[in-house]
């Protein structure tokens, strides 16, 4: 991953739209609607805040996009990972049997559900594109369970404003707002064009967030926290993305 090309990407074309001097207009704007992200202070916090609030208030009733079949791409390239580590790899030796997710945080039921549970809440499926801040991506069909019918059935409580989620490669989490989190194309992928989600794009579980970069489309996902404190996980910044130079809120 490249900081510069991602800086680019997610500063240069938010920043430069409203010029220097909208940069206060658009704080003031921001705060006027509590559209300040989670690593909307520092250096670039300005730039962030921006985006996330334009984004915010230009994009909010906007689907994400899909694509027809005929455009799937033929060969979907997968980005490397971490080698998996051995709890990985004997719940690989079982067919993912043990996989649980466990949802935890603000909620109502704190519970964890089996591969068989997730798919048991009811399957959509979406041909979407994954899109890398490095400039390369893909369409592929996507199928899984939307994000938001687990935190219903767990009873996810009113106070929640973000949803964090987190895999079993170390140090792999980031996390989103309520809005992304209740968008019905917000999905627990379980399945990948016409199978079972291969390990080498997140299976047995991955979130597709389309409407961000491929980032925060986190593979391998066993765990997720809803919050009303999202400066309590990791350096506050909402994921460890902005540590790196990466905005926290990286929509397209
Ligand atoms: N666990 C985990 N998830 C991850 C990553 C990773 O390294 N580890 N890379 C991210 C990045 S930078 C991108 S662009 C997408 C790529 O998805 P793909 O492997 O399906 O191409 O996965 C995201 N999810
Ligand atoms: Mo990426």
């Amino acid at each position: 991953m490249n900081p510069i090309t991602r800086r680019n990407l997610i500063l240069g074309g938010g920043a430069a739209a409203a010029g220097v001097g909208g940069l206060d207009a658009a704080d003031r704007l921001a705060k006027r609607y509590g559209l300040i992200p989670p690593d909307g202070s520092g250096v670039y916090g300005p730039g962030e805040t921006l985006t996330y609030a334009c984004q915010r208030l230009l994009t909010r009733n906007t689907p994400a996009r899909e694509f027809s079949r005929s455009m799937i791409s033929k060969n979907p390239f997968a980005n490397a990972v971490a080698p998996p580590n051995d709890a990985f790899r004997k719940l690989q030796a079982g067919g993912f049997r043990d996989w649980r997710l466990v949802v935890d945080g603000t909620v109502a039921h704190p519970m964890s559900f089996s591969l068989v549970d997730l798919k048991g809440l009811g399957l959509h499926s979406q041909i979407t594109e994954v899109a890398c801040e490095e400039g390369w991506s893909y369409i592929a069909e996507w199928i899984g369970t939307p994000l938001s019918g687990v935190l219903r059935e767990a009873g996810v409580l009113p106070q929640t404003q973000y949803v964090v989620y987190s895999s079993t490669e170390e140090g792999m989490w980031e996390s989103i707002d309520m809005q992304d989190a209740s968008d019905p194309h917000t999905l627990l992928a379980m399945g990948m064009n016409d199978g079972n989600l291969p390990v080498g794009f997140g299976g047995p579980l991955r979130l597709r967030l389309p409407r961000q970069l491929g980032y925060k489309s986190v593979k391998y996902v066993n765990h997720i926290t809803a919050t009303d404190d999202i400066k309590k996980f990791g350096k506050g910044l909402g994921s460890v993305s902005p540590e790196y130079g990466y905005a926290w809120y990286a929509g397209m």
